[in-house]
């Protein structure tokens, strides 16, 4: 059985198209899920439905997030915002919390930090000016190459996942999460401290990661990260 994957996409500015990179579907059909698009909309009725019809849902890369959810105003270093994106995103991921509190959630990038802000917590919006000596998360060489290490948390799902406690990641965001939501538990952080990865406790499977694993899977050498994908469809599964 291929459990049915349903996959957030971006959109342009003006709000009149879709926009997704191939790279999220092909991975989670090659992890033997079947990925459906869920088009953003501003309907409640439909986004129920969308929680419903998914056995699993993964949030993709993306914009920035609008400061606005976490209570403060945009620095001018904050990013383009895109707004029916973000309350879709947050909607979905509430409701899917509230509603199907075991169905699986990942999140990737912008993804993973909608689901932070989604469970009550903040974010840097721009690492490089509020957290001065980071090391460099916008990476200077394509998304199939690493550029940083993470720690990983001994006993966490994602060391179950990973197998390791360091790992090699690829790093193109400049924000990042800075007060983790209570309910959540970091489970991998950069050498500068930076927050890379966390999990619900509790939860069958709520893990967000801060890198692009489904770049990196196109380089043999990055095998290892074809294994969160597994383990997420696999959860999707039961
Ligand atoms: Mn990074």
């Amino acid at each position: 059985m291929r459990p049915v994957i349903g996959l957030t996409h971006s959109i342009q500015q003006d709000e009149k198209r879709l926009m997704m990179p191939m790279s999220y579907s092909n991975v989670i059909r090659k992890a033997g899920g079947t990925p459906i698009l869920l088009p953003i909309t501003r309907d409640t009725e439909v986004i129920q439905a969308y929680a419903g019809l998914v056995d699993g849902v993964l949030f993709s890369g993306g914009e920035d997030v609008d400061p606005a959810y976490f209570g403060e105003d945009q620095l001018w270093a904050c990013g383009d915002v895109l707004p029916l994106r973000d309350e879709f995103e947050l909607t979905l991921c509430r409701l899917l919390l509230e509603k199907h509190p075991n169905k699986p959630i990942l999140g990737i990038c912008r993804g993973e930090q909608v689901l932070n802000v989604a469970a009550g917590g903040t974010l840097y919006q721009d690492l490089k000016s509020q957290l001065p000596g980071c090391i460099a998360h916008s990476q200077h060489q394509i998304a199939p190459y690493t550029s940083h290490k993470v720690t990983i948390e001994a006993g966490s799902q994602l060391h179950a996942i990973y197998r390791s406690t360091t790992l090699a990641t690829n790093s193109f965001h400049h924000q990042a999460v800075k007060d983790i939501a209570p309910s959540l538990t970091v489970t991998a952080r950069a050498s500068d401290g930076v927050i890379e990865a966390f999990e619900m406790p509790g939860h069958p499977y709520f893990i967000g990661v801060q890198w692009h694993p489904e770049r990196l899977v196109e380089r043999e050498e990055n095998a290892a990260h074809k294994q969160l994908f597994k383990s997420f469809v696999d959860a999707c599964r039961k």
